[in-house]
């Protein structure tokens, strides 16, 4: 495998003023001719309220208008939150050597592990991210060979953090069956029930020193069902909504819910799958914890049966998570 030049060796080792070529972005999508609108605040529900009828009213609007929304009373301990991060936090800080052991190759389809995007051309640009990747659930599909071995702790923690996740991403999706008019396990049951996979990907953007030219994630939508993330206090989310870039600011423990492509497909486009993208910092280190929620390959997604009718042909075609995962990772149209 050849060798991958990491972010956080060039953003920490060579006193690095200027951004290298393969990171300075065209024009049109440089962050400083690209700015967030200024005095919008996006979606925040609180899942701890009383009213059912509300909590439904505005988790529906919010993934119909957004695809997006902050999460606070969701229950997970802020204790748990720390102890996720730290042992993040600590991978990243071990010896370059240490952390090459975890290295991916996706040419030879090992997705899991330390990774950096690579480009395909001298026309694409790099992104300002390293990133951890590994399975998180079902437990059959786990290996945790793949994890980190050091700090110990990571797969203790990790282990707790996932029952929080199955358990958060269980009671959205309730609530989102519930905003289409559908039974409460609807989503869940047609996303896979227990055969739903949920996968750790841990970004980390060190300083960069022309933040302005630069993108840490560049604008996407997720191929997840639904993505529950974790950010450090360094703000760098922008959520695309109404024609503008709009800034996602830090809210302390609370989680941020982006829609994803699978639940856009199989609610025929009322919830929107949101474009998202991330910036990075002149001089702190941001880092974000994104959980997919995802499909196995084998699972059929269309729109759903009972939301279709003469007013509402299927906007999406029907396929495997596989075939839909193919198409996005090669750019073929759906
Ligand atoms: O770090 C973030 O806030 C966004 C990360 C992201 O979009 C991704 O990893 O796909």
């Amino acid at each position: 495998m050849e060798e991958v030049e990491r972010i956080q060796t060039l953003a920490f080792n060579n006193q690095l003023k200027e951004l290298p070529p393969q990171f300075i972005r065209p024009f049109n999508e440089r962050p400083e001719n690209t700015e967030a609108v200024e005095g919008v605040a996006v979606p925040l529900v609180s899942l701890s309220q009383p009213r059912r009828d509300l909590l439904v009213k505005e988790v529906a609007e919010a993934a119909s208008q957004w695809g997006f929304f902050l999460v606070t009373g969701h229950g997970i301990s802020p204790a748990l939150i720390k102890q996720l991060q730290e042992v993040g936090e600590e991978f990243f800080a071990l010896p370059p050597k240490e952390k090459e052991a975890y290295a991916n190759d996706l040419s030879n389809g090992n997705f899991e592990g330390y990774g950096t995007k690579m480009t395909k051309n001298l026309e694409e640009k790099m992104e300002w991210v390293d990133y951890f990747f590994h399975m998180m659930a079902p437990s059959s599909k786990v290996n945790y060979h793949k994890w980190p071995k050091d700090p110990p702790s990571y797969r203790e923690v990790t282990e707790e953090y996932k029952k929080e996740m199955l358990r958060l991403s269980d009671e959205i999706l309730e609530v989102l069956s519930e905003g289409l008019e559908l039974e409460k396990k609807s989503l869940k049951s047609s996303l896979g029930d227990e055969k739903i996979e949920l996968e750790m990907k841990i970004n980390m953007y060190p300083p960069c020193p022309q933040p302005q030219l630069a993108l840490g994630v560049e604008p996407h939508t997720d191929m997840s069902a639904l993505t529950l993330l974790l950010p450090n206090e360094v703000s760098g989310l922008q959520v695309w909504n109404n024609n503008n870039w709009v800034a996602v600011h830090y809210f302390p423990n609370a989680i941020f819910v982006h829609i994803g492509d699978q639940l856009e497909v199989l609610s025929n486009g009322k919830y929107k799958s949101v474009p998202h993208r991330s910036l990075v910092n002149k001089e702190r280190t941001r880092m974000s914890w994104a959980v997919f929620i995802v499909p196995p390959p084998e699972a059929v997604i269309g729109p759903l049966p009972p939301l279709l009718n003469d007013h509402n042909a299927p906007k999406f075609s029907t396929k495997t998570y596989a075939e839909y995962r193919h198409r996005k990772f090669n750019k073929l149209p759906q």
